[in-house]
């Protein structure tokens, strides 16, 4: 019988962060335990969550920055306070850069001792630093807001254009108790966290009159195209109006790469010569030189001051950024390409096909760039070359086009981009907006945890690796079909630059000549293979994919092969003169 002096059931702060996580169908953590969320990642593996234990929160926020991007869930790290914070915080800071839905829960320290500053260990005003660097920013200080706090992140990071979250968790919260059924009835599931934007209909009626006026139309399609998650329309989109499309990083195999349509062999053709370029999911920055400049022609070339732009997105803000955009769409992608399929689909046969011209024009430049890129890649040099080692990738890709590609490196990036050909959606992950290196082996656990169950290969440069390569433990630790293939080419760049001091200290690009990260997979007890050949390498990778086994690859890769910076060498304040880039200031 139960009488009004027995306690009530209890439920603590622990308790309610995991169950207000379940309660929204949030069930893996990516994280770094200690102080004071050792307890949080233990509690919440016991209730049945996967929690992805990393060597360094760096990573763990950059898998859950990704798996937000494959899942349109918002990924979950969870760190410890200040220096793991911060560590955090790179990944939730480049997460709403690139769009990303996560949320970065750290624990932090006593309220009190934090703003009297009275050196509390760890201490950290956590809050006002991660503000300026996310979307929102929230802290929670009673047991009974957990389920407000929970829900008020999710939706910031989910809903209009995805982003970081921040959610700060002080000590003592977990600790507190409160009544269990109190508990229970003050979660929230959060009702349609992401709801519809559907565009105005004179909006998508504006863009629509634009491209049928069209002589020499343009789609370009974004990453947030692809997390969008809006496949058949876009396809349908682009086949409907049979306007050429180029493909943005990350929204390659949105459409198969070799889909007629697709312009990216002619990308250099394409952009200053389209009359009326449609952006989807598309930001026009640095990655499409701000839609100005040479890459769109330039002064003094014919369609200079006269290209028009639609630009459909979610962000209201987005229009205007760089150019006049004249035919904003605003709204969700996935309402807007429908929209603009029904007016598509009411010209019915009368909607006007781009010119023969300009087809043809496109054709011809891709065809010469193909053929060119095909006559490279049969080649075979000794040394691998980067064209020979990723002429392999390329048919593993095709073969296995489930398979995720994660890509970072500088030569190892912009080399695989253009050669290895992706055939499906949100599979190639990648350096993204910021060219930030170091996402390699955050992605590939998330594409191996997150993803569909498809097999991981990762394209490394050899010093794109080193900022995540201790994480060969976490994949061997966690048993994850990863196949880590590291361009090595002995640097940045390339291994060949000398100190012109001849001092003993080698030029600041250059790493230790011939390593062997192979070894570093074995000491985990994973595959590790030295390949010097694409023969090696290619059974090396086969084999990787077949077994699910975790591998790490070193290709070696002729070290006199690759370019200063990749494909953005004109970034470089110094550019392109190589002679004056060893002079001393004077
Ligand atoms: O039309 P044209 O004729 O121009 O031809 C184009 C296409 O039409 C054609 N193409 C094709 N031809 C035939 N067939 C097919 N299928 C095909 N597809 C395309 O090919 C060309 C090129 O096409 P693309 O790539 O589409 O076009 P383009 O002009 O290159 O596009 C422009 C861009 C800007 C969109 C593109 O270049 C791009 O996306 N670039 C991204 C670049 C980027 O983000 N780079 C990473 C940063 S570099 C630097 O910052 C690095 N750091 C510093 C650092 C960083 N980043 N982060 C942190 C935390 N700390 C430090 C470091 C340390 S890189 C780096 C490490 C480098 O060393 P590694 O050892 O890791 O790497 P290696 O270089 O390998 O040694
Ligand atoms: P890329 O680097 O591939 O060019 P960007 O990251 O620059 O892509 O641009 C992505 C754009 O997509 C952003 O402006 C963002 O607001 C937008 N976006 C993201 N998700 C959606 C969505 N579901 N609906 C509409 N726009 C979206
Ligand atoms: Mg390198």
């Amino acid at each position: 019988m139960t009488t009004d002096t027995q306690p009530q059931e209890q439920i603590d702060g622990f308790n309610l962060v995991i169950n207000a996580l379940k309660l929204n169908g949030l069930d893996t953590i990516f994280g770094l335990p200690g102080i004071p969320i050792t307890d949080l990642t233990r509690k919440a593996q016991a209730a049945g969550m996967r929690v992805i234990s990393f060597r360094h929160e760096q990573n763990a926020g950059n898998a859950a920055a990704i798996a937000g991007f494959m899942t349109q869930k918002p990924g979950i790290c969870l760190t410890v306070s200040a220096p793991g914070f911060l560590n955090g915080l790179n990944a939730l800071t480049n997460a709403t850069t690139n769009c990303f839905p996560m949320i970065l829960i750290s624990g932090s320290s006593e309220r009190e001792i934090v703003d009297l500053q009275q050196g509390d260990y760890e201490e950290m005003d956590q809050l006002a630093i991660a503000k300026p660097l996310c979307k929102a920013a929230f802290r929670v200080l009673h047991a009974e807001d957990i389920g407000i706090g929970v829900a008020r992140a999710i939706r910031a990071a989910v809903s209009g254009r995805p982003g970081g979250v921040y959610l700060d968790l002080p000590a003592k919260l977990f600790a507190q108790t409160m009544d269990a059924a109190a508990g229970r009835n003050s979660l929230i599931k959060v009702v349609d966290p992401a709801p519809r934007q559907i565009p105005a209909p004179d909006a998508v009626n504006r863009a629509i009159e634009l491209l049928k006026g069209a002589k020499r139309p343009l789609i370009v399609l974004g990453k947030g195209a692809a997390y969008a998650q809006a496949d058949a329309d876009i396809r349908a989109l682009v086949e409907k109006t049979g306007i050429p499309y180029l493909p943005m990083s990350m929204a390659k195999g949105l459409l198969p790469d070799t889909h007629p349509q697709s312009a990216a062999a002619a990308r250099s053709y394409v952009l200053p010569e389209a009359d009326v370029v449609m952006l989807i999911g598309a930001r026009l920055n640095w990655l499409l030189s701000h839609g100005k400049g040479k890459t769109w022609g330039g002064k003094g070339h014919k369609a200079w001051g006269s290209q028009k732009f639609v630009q459909i997105d979610i962000s209201p803000q987005e229009a205007d950024s760089n150019v006049r955009i004249d035919a904003p769409v605003v709204g969700d992608i996935g309402s807007c390409v429908s929209a603009m399929l029904g007016g598509i689909n009411a010209a019915g046969g009368n909607w006007p096909k781009p010119s023969a011209d300009w087809l043809g024009a496109i054709s011809e430049r891709k065809d010469k760039n193909i053929a060119k890129m095909g006559e490279t890649l049969a080649k075979n040099p000794t040394p691998m070359n980067f064209h020979s080692a990723l002429n392999v990738m390329r048919d593993i890709i095709k073969t296995n086009p489930d398979a995720y590609l994660v890509n970072e490196g500088a030569n190892a990036l912009d080399f695989t981009r253009s050669i290895v050909d992706m055939y499906k959606p949100r599979k190639r992950l990648d350096v993204g907006t910021w060219g930030v290196m170091g996402i390699g082996m955050g992605f590939a656990v998330a594409a191996a945890v997150a993803g569909d169950g498809s097999p991981v290969i990762a394209v490394e440069g050899d010093s794109a690796f080193g900022f995540s390569g201790m994480e060969v433990e976490t994949i061997c630790r966690y048993n994850l079909p990863v196949c880590v293939v590291i361009m090595n080419n002995n640097g940045v760049y390339r291994g060949t630059d000398v100190n012109p001091t001849g001092g003993p200290d080698v030029a600041p690009t250059v790493f230790v000549k011939n390593a062997r990260y192979d070894k570093l997979m074995e000491a985990f007890g994973g595959v590790g293979v030295h390949a010097t050949t694409p023969t090696e390498l290619r059974k090396a990778v086969e084999e990787a994919v077949r077994t699910r086994k975790p591998t790490l690859i070193n290709a070696v890769i002729d070290e006199t092969a690759g370019t200063e910076s990749g494909r953005i060498t004109s970034l470089n304040p110094t550019s392109g003169t190589a002679s004056n880039r060893n002079k001393p200031i004077s």
